[in-house]
C-alpha cells in the first residue's frame, strides 16, 4: 500500500498506488477476437487482435499477485435488444447485425457465447464484470459506483479496440477524475494506424486524457 512510480511513462511519470487502483480490461470477447463475431462481421482481420493475449495474461497475472482491484468489461446487449439503439444496430452494412444468430450464437448479447471473455482472459472469482451497452464502460453501467466505492482514483486500461471501446472509455474516466494509463502492448485494433494515433492523442498536450506505458514498466513497478 505505496505509491510507485513508473519513471518512464509517456509522456511524464506516472505515479499509483496500487491499492487504489484498478486494472481495467475492455471487451477481451470472442466477438472481437475471434472468427464469426462481431468484429470480424465489419469486415476486420481479428488475427491482429489475437497477438495481444499472452501480454494481457502477464499484466493480469501479475496484477492478480498483488492483489489488485480487476474490472473486465463485455460489450454485450440484453437479448431483447432494449438497451442497443437502433443507430447502433442498423449502423453500416455488416454480415450480421447484433441480435443476429452468427457462429458463436447471437452477436454481442449477454449469454451468448460470442460475448464471453476469451478463456485465457477468464475472470476469476471477485472480480469485477460489467455489461456495457456502448463504446464507453460508464455509459449505461454502474461502473462509477462500483470504482469509487473500492476507493479508486487511478486506471491501468488494457483491451480492444485501442481507439473505439479503450479509448472512449479512458476519455470517459478521465472526464470523472481518475487518472489514467494505457498499457501500450495490452491494447490492440484492427488498424495499426488507429492504434499509434490514439496513444498519441490521448498522451499528448501534458496527459490531456492520461498516460502511457509498456506492460514490462509496470510489471516491474510491482515486483
Ligand atoms: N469495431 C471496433 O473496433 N470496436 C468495437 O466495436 N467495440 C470495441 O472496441 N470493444
Amino acid at each position: 500500500n505505496k505509491p510507485l512510480t513508473l519513471a518512464t511513462a509517456t509522456p511524464f511519470p506516472y505515479t499509483f498506488n496500487p491499492a487504489h487502483t484498478a486494472l481495467v480490461v475492455i471487451d477481451m470477447q470472442r466477438d472481437f477476437i475471434e472468427a464469426g463475431g462481431f468484429g470480424a462481421s465489419l469486415g476486420n482481420d481479428v488475427t491482429l487482435l489475437q497477438a495481444i493475449v499472452p501480454t494481457v495474461r502477464r499484466m493480469l497475472d501479475a496484477w492478480r499477485s498483488v492483489g489488485g482491484v480487476v474490472l473486465h468489461t463485455r460489450e454485450a446487449h440484453r437479448p431483447d435488444l432494449s438497451d442497443c439503439p437502433p443507430a447502433k444496430r442498423l449502423r453500416g452494412s455488416p454480415t450480421l447485425r447484433i441480435g443476429d444468430v452468427g457462429p458463436m450464437g447471437r452477436v454481442l448479447i449477454a449469454g451468448e457465447h460470442g460475448a464471453e471473455i476469451i478463456p485465457e482472459l477468464a475472470p476469476l472469482p471477485g472480480e469485477l464484470v460489467v455489461d456495457k451497452p456502448g463504446k464507453g464502460m460508464f455509459y449505461g453501467t454502474t461502473v462509477d459506483a462500483l470504482l469509487s466505492h473500492r476507493g479508486i482514483t487511478h486506471l491501468l486500461f488494457m483491451g480492444v479496440t485501442t481507439e473505439v471501446c479503450v479509448q472512449t472509455s479512458m476519455r470517459e474516466a478521465n472526464d470523472r477524475g481518475y487518472e489514467c494509463l494505457l498499457i501500450e502492448d495490452g491494447t490492440e485494433s484492427y488498424f495499426p494506424e488507429f492504434k499509434a494515433a490514439a496513444l498519441a492523442m490521448l498522451t499528448a498536450q501534458g496527459a490531456i486524457v492520461g498516460w502511457s506505458a509498456p506492460s514490462s514498466a509496470v510489471i516491474q513497478a510491482l515486483q
